[in-house]
């Protein structure tokens, strides 16, 4: 594992002067195994989770390439970064991956309790049935506690959230796990369940788990042509809020249409509202001392176009000013706050040998304010906040070519009708074309299941 500088900012042009608040990026470690979400420990180490390199084992489908096969092996680890040395302190944890070592399922995720007792999640990304029957690897969509980071395999299982998908399938798609993000929080575990499309919590001294919230499926537009079709949520991530209440980010399944992933607010009551969208492919999510949100896109450019670059994205406390911190990352997966501001940050996830774990530090604390210096995406036409159609009807200001009045929701109706479950085109009134033609050049999804929201729309 090798210590580089990635970028050298001695020779720097004007623009780079103007953009002088963008952060250094360190490369703190390479060569690790699939890189997913990372933690400080209570003896100051950093500790990311290695999803490992799969193996020669039993073998399940890929959920993400038709036809391909996952194959099993105990590669997977939990690397320590300490003192500027990375050593492997859990190794021999359960890991699926095609043969090249990719596309791979195990560790995901590593945090502590207040007493400094440590707990990971791991994934599985499958019929948790395949697990009991094909690969009989029970180790696989649990919660399990670390006894030691000895460099051995020393865990105990504490919750099996995949019999829990077996036996109630909150979501009432496929029974389908895969656990991708936890949180801590005094005595009870949070658990974001990407296959599931739920999020549950488990509190310590046993219980069955409970379910905070599911995510609903909606529809999309087939980009190859013909009938909307049904998309997964997939939630990749969680953090706490300023106000307590948990947020949850997507990565959106299938089509993965850019700047369709939201985060939402998670309510007491297990219903959640989208707090900002016009995101693609969310895998982290952060929030700073002052109410900022930081959210790691996987791949910016959606997965089904060519391109692997993700970018770490700051959304001011007012939930509108939005700014790209970097976009020069590569499938990361995992963000972390370090004490004095650096910000760490898991890269190059989805491959084996060639994991990263990247430093980003500033020239002085950042400030938000000192943000909006760095080069913005283009965000301006994105809504942020859109968590009606009301707003995004109203959106934009160039209402020529649509209805002005307000009153005719009746168009808002007809769009709810025709991409959900009846297809009211016959209404006439408004159409994808309508969209794609009046509005410009844009994406745009929306949700049909609650009613009116979420609706979000990106434009390229
Ligand atoms: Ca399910
Ligand atoms: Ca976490
Ligand atoms: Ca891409």
């Amino acid at each position: 594992m090798l210590k580089k500088s990635w970028h050298d900012n001695s020779k720097r042009s004007d623009a780079d002067r103007q953009r002088s608040q963008q952060p250094q990026i360190e490369v703190l470690v390479s060569g690790l195994d699939s890189p997913r979400k990372l933690s400080f420990g209570p003896d100051g180490g950093l500790y990311v989770t290695e999803a490992g390199r799969g193996g020669t084992g039993a073998s399940i489908p890929d959920p993400a390439i038709p036809g391909a096969l996952l194959f099993y092996g105990a590669t997977g680890a939990i690397t320590r970064i300490k003192n500027g040395v990375a050593n492997r302190v859990v190794t021999g944890l359960p890991s699926l991956a095609l043969p090249d070592g990719s596309n791979a399922a195990g560790v995901s995720d590593i945090e502590f309790d207040a007493a400094g007792n440590a707990y990971a999640i791991v994934g599985l990304g499958s019929n948790p049935a395949n697990r009991d029957n094909v690969l009989k690897v029970p180790d696989f969509s649990q919660l399990i506690g670390i006894d030691k980071f000895d460099g051995g395999a020393s865990w105990t299982r504490l919750q099996d959230f995949g019999a829990y998908e077996l036996a109630n399938n909150p979501d009432g798609q496929q029974p389908d796990t895969n656990l991708f993000d936890l949180l801590i929080q005094k005595n009870t575990a949070y658990v974001v369940d990407a296959g599931g499309n739920t999020l549950l919590s488990q509190r310590a001294f046993g219980g069955e788990p409970k379910v905070e919230a599911v995510f609903p499926i909606r529809t999309a537009t087939n980009p190859f042509g013909g009938q909307p079709i049904p998309q997964q949520f997939v939630p990749t991530s969680v953090a706490a809020g300023p106000d307590g209440a948990l947020y949850v980010g997507q990565l959106t399944g299938f089509p993965f249409e850019v700047g369709s992933a939201g985060v939402y607010r998670v309510g007491t009551n297990g219903q959640s509202e989208l707090y900002a969208t016009c995101f693609t492919s969310i895998v982290d999510l952060a929030f700073d001392r002052k109410g900022g949100l930081y959210v790691l896109e996987y791949d910016s450019n959606g997965l089904l176009n060519p391109g692997d670059a993700g970018a770490l994205i700051y959304l001011a406390p007012d939930g509108k000013t939005r700014t790209t911190v970097t976009d020069k990352l590569i499938n990361p997966n995992g963000l972390e706050f370090g004490a004095n501001g650096d910000i760490y940050i898991s890269n190059n996830s989805n491959v084996a040998g060639q994991g990263e774990v990247l430093r980003l530090s500033f020239d002085r604390q950042p400030k938000h304010r000192d943000r909006e210096h760095f080069h913005k995406k283009n965000f301006h036409d994105c809504q942020p906040n859109a968590d009606t159609l009301d707003d995004i009807i109203n959106f934009g200001g160039s209402t020529s070519t649509y209805p002005q009045d307000r009153t005719q929701m009746s168009i808002a109706s007809d769009v709810i009708d025709y991409y959900g479950s009846t297809d009211t085109r016959s209404r006439g009134a408004f159409q994808q074309s309508d969209l794609l033609s009046n509005r410009g050049t844009f994406d745009y999804s929306l949700n049909t299941s609650g009613g009116l929201d979420p609706f979000a729309i990106a434009y390229k």
